[in-house]
């Protein structure tokens, strides 16, 4: 083992500079921690530098642009020596749905030449159930000279761990500091180094495991969510068998003190919750069905409606159809995986058919659904000229529309957005005492009589 000395951290290079990179890069900076960025993308890297940022989040332009002038933030192309590292790259998943990590064997193999004793290295990417041990075994190989955790445990002389990000898109900020996080280091040292580089400015709890078990957790999180949205898509599938208005049922299944039953819509979009599935499917094949279904109805869901579109179609007569909403979920400007853009791209596909499509947070149709014969336009527009209204996400703006702007145009509503207002009866709710409120002091001299 070579001579370790364990001080304090003061530089931390951070590699990925996206959707959580960056922010991360943005708050260690603002710890007072000497922070590097280092990215591929040579006009990323310019822009960083300049205090400008290339992604859309919150508060986070402010930020970057104060740290970027102070000198607390450098971005750079190429790695360059630190105390600690974090890797924020991506991890997609191929055309047959398994996992690529090519992108973090990357990033690791090019920090390889700039490590030295007592350094630490954290995945944070979502990753499958052993990337952090062949991370380490990379090193090891790349780094002769150095011994590593994998195999020299508190002995190596270099630290790994495993703590993912769990952020969500639109409250990043704030989810970086306060939310709890998993510390899963190959040894002890490397998951202590890791806590004491977290600490710098995470204010939930931090809770150390095991490297495989941090990785499953951060995948069960969105595999969780992923079947309990599918559970919430079967019950919209019973519900029209049924004529039943679906938003209501769980409505008022929800009231029951236990059950907490999530909401339908037209799919799952997103990097995350629609990928990081299949990294536990491929893991574990025989012992996955239940998930895997849940992939197969949330998959489903663009396709389905537009089979609510078509039945509503008039034949052999042209038809316009305002498909209102393109983002992955309400009220962000961000299409990626958008089930919304799915379901306008399956309707291009469709003969006789008009197509508008609005969408507040961008001003143009995406490059996916250009030369496709559909109109970008504002909703009210869209609204004014179609025979079928389909409302794709539940924005803000979408809710204040006045139902009488919809008259009687026929109307696919895959958020519930202005169906379930409808249906909502205001008579229908006997409220009991608890919800009339009493005065707490009333309630308390009454038990006491
Ligand atoms: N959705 C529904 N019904 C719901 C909730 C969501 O159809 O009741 C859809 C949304 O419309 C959207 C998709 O699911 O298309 C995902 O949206 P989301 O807001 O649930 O989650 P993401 O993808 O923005 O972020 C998730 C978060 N994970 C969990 O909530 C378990 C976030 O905390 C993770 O950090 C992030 O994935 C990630 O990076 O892994």
């Amino acid at each position: 083992m070579s001579e370790i000395t364990n001080t304090a951290i003061k530089t931390v290079s951070v590699i990925g500079l996206g959707y959580i990179g960056l922010p991360t890069c943005a708050i260690f900076a603002r710890s007072d921690l000497n922070v590097i960025g280092v990215d591929v993308n040579v006009s990323v890297v310019e822009k960083i530098n300049r205090g400008e940022v290339h992604i859309v989040e919150p508060d986070l332009d402010g930020l970057i642009q104060k740290v970027v002038s102070t000198g607390k933030l450098r971005a750079f192309t190429t790695p360059q020596p630190a105390d600690a590292f974090v890797i924020a790259v991506p991890t997609p998943i191929t055309a047959d749905r398994k996992p690529d990590i090519s992108y973090v064997m990357e990033a690791t193999r090019s920090i390889a030449p700039v490590l030295k004793a007592g350094d630490l290295v954290v995945l944070e990417s979502t990753s499958p159930v052993g990337t952090t041990r062949k991370m380490s075994a990379l090193l090891a190989e790349a780094r002769p000279d150095l011994t590593f955790p994998h195999s020299h445990g508190d002995d190596a002389d270099v630290m790994v761990a495993y703590s993912p990000e769990r952020v969500l898109p639109g409250k990043v900020l704030i989810e970086l500091i306060n939310n709890d996080r998993s510390v899963g280091g190959l040894s002890k040292r490397s998951s202590a180094r890791t806590v004491e580089l977290y600490s710098t400015f995470v204010a939930g709890d931090l809770f150390i495991t095991s490297a495989e078990s941090a990785e499953l957790v951060k995948l069960t999180e969105n595999a969780f969510r992923d079947t309990n949205i599918a559970f919430a898509n079967e019950l919209a599938a019973v519900c029209q068998d049924l004529s039943l208005n679906v938003w209501e049922v769980i409505d008022l299944s929800n009231r029951h003190p236990r059950v907490n039953i999530l909401q339908p819509g037209p799919g799952v979009g997103g990097h995350c919750i629609a990928v990081d599935p299949y990294f536990i499917i491929d893991a574990a094949p025989d012992n996955t069905r239940l998930m895997s279904t849940a992939r197969l109805i949330n998959s489903d869901r663009p396709h389905a409606v537009v089979r609510d579109i078509q039945a509503l179609l008039e034949p052999g007569r042209i038809q316009t159809v305002a498909c209102l909403g393109l983002s992955f979920k309400p009220n962000i400007d961000d299409l990626r995986e958008s089930p919304a853009v799915e379901v306008v791209k399956l309707l291009a596909d469709i003969p006789n058919l008009r197509l508008l499509a609005a969408e507040p947070h961008t001003n143009a149709l995406p490059r996916e659904l250009e030369g496709l014969g559909i109109r970008f336009t504002d909703a009210l527009t869209a609204i004014d000229k179609a025979d079928i209204v389909v409302l794709l996400v539940d924005h803000r703006q979408f809710a204040l529309i006045d139902s009488e702007a919809l008259g009687d145009k026929k109307l696919v509503d895959t958020r519930g957005l202005w169906t379930w207002r409808k249906a909502r009866r205001p008579d229908a709710r006997i409220e009991g005492p608890r919800s009339r409120q009493p005065h707490p002091l009333r309630r308390i001299t009454d038990r006491a009589a």
